[in-house]
């Protein structure tokens, strides 16, 4: 085993107890994991992504689970940087080494899998994913099911060999898993019902890449009503795709992303859900525990723009002056490379500055990174409309 098996290094060694014990099944549920997340802007931030993944899959060996599944937008789109293609795959090796392949990772493709952001071009119909290539190498059992076949042949058992499958039966559990079925998944809902078969000695799980109405404000999701068919087939619905976590009926369960994609993110409660199911008496007893991971720290600073700006120099050194007075609590001797190093949300407020003074945001946010010990800043902005709309008034 290579030595710089970061598992390696942590653990020692590692003897999954789980294995002979049949009557007993533990997983971890995570979603929207987003690897390649800020990759273009900042290394630091796009680290965190494979750290948390990192973190996750730690927690597996820790909690000595039967395997991990994944609810979709495991990466982020279809664009990525090979350096960080390889510390992913290298991460899922030595996962499959130190474990001996004990641990099994089961995912979905979520929107984001097969997303390609630049030039608007509909890539998703192409069918390709990263998920598809690290199935292909045996590092994850990537779940798919043709949804054109007939409900009895949609979901065929996982085969080792030829990397395809929509289900996969680990002790009494059995996953059950299709593509991302887009925004309006709701007309493949009965076949999906169909396609599972409920026997009283499985305890079925489903895992799709699909929000639910109502979770999110002003973010669309399916009715909860409109789910309530699989109820009697599924034990667990597995879900991706809201970044804000939530549980419904104590059989749907949606962990939310494991790291702040954007700001917004941070104010959720997410995490992942370690679950335990045992077999007591013919029935089935479900344990779900909700546990948080350690994300990249922020801070909020709002400034307000009170003042009068002549120049583009003086709103700069205006605002680092203002950020040296309310940022001074901030440790110097941190490690970017840790989660402790914050990232930085700038607000600001007040007067818009005018077109001759407008701010640099490159400039500037080059120049907070340099003086203060933040991973990185991004900057929003607020301004008051007034003075603008006044001159429109006077110019009309
Ligand atoms: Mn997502």
């Amino acid at each position: 085993m290579n030595s710089n098996n970061q598992f390696k290094v942590k653990f020692g060694s590692f003897h999954n107890e789980s294995v002979n014990n049949q009557t007993i099944t533990r997983f971890i549920h995570a979603s929207d994991i987003h690897l390649g997340s800020h990759q273009y802007r900042n290394k630091y931030r796009a680290n965190d992504f494979i750290r948390t993944f990192q973190d996750i899959l730690e927690l597996a060996i820790e909690k000595q689970v039967d395997f991990v599944i994944l609810g979709g937008d495991v990466f982020t789109s279809l664009e990525m940087l090979p350096g960080k293609l390889t510390k992913i795959i290298t991460l899922l090796k030595n996962f499959e080494n130190f474990t001996n392949n004990t641990i099994l990772i089961i995912a979905i493709e979520g929107n984001h899998d097969i997303r390609k952001f630049s030039r608007g071009v509909r890539f998703e119909r192409r069918g390709q994913s990263w998920l598809k290539l690290l199935n292909s190498l045996g590092l994850i059992i990537l779940l798919d099911t043709d949804m054109d076949a007939p409900p009895e042949q949609m979901f065929k058992p996982y085969n080792y060999n030829t990397y395809m499958g929509g289900k996969i039966q680990i002790k009494n559990t059995v996953i059950y898993g299709t593509r991302y079925l887009g925004e309006k998944p709701i007309s493949f809902l009965s076949k999906i019902r169909k396609g599972i078969m409920k026997s009283k000695s499985v305890f079925n799980i489903l895992l799709q890449h699909f929000g639910i109405d109502g979770q999110m404000k002003n973010v669309p999701g399916i009715k909860l009503e409109a789910i309530q068919h699989l109820r009697h087939r599924v034990d667990y619905l597995a879900l991706g795709h809201f970044h804000k976590q939530f549980i419904l009926e104590d059989w749907i369960y949606n962990p939310g992303s494991s790291e702040a994609v954007c700001s917004m993110d941070n104010s959720f409660k997410r995490g992942v859900f370690l679950v335990e199911i045992s077999n007591k008496s013919d029935k089935f007893v479900k344990k779900v525990e909700m546990i948080r991971l350690v994300n990249r720290k922020y801070i909020w600073e709002t400034i307000s723009l009170n003042i009068r700006i002549r120049n583009n120099n003086e709103i700069e050194t205006f605002l680092i002056k203002r950020l040296k007075s309310s940022l001074k609590y901030l440790d110097h001797d941190v490690n970017p490379s840790t989660p402790n190093m914050p990232i930085l949300y700038l607000m600001l407020k007040g007067l818009e500055p005018s077109n001759s003074c407008k701010i640099n945001e490159k400039g500037l946010r080059k120049k907070i990174c340099d003086i203060f010990p933040i991973v990185d800043v991004k900057i929003y902005k607020k301004y008051m409309k007034s003075h603008k709309t006044l001159d429109k008034y006077i110019l009309a």
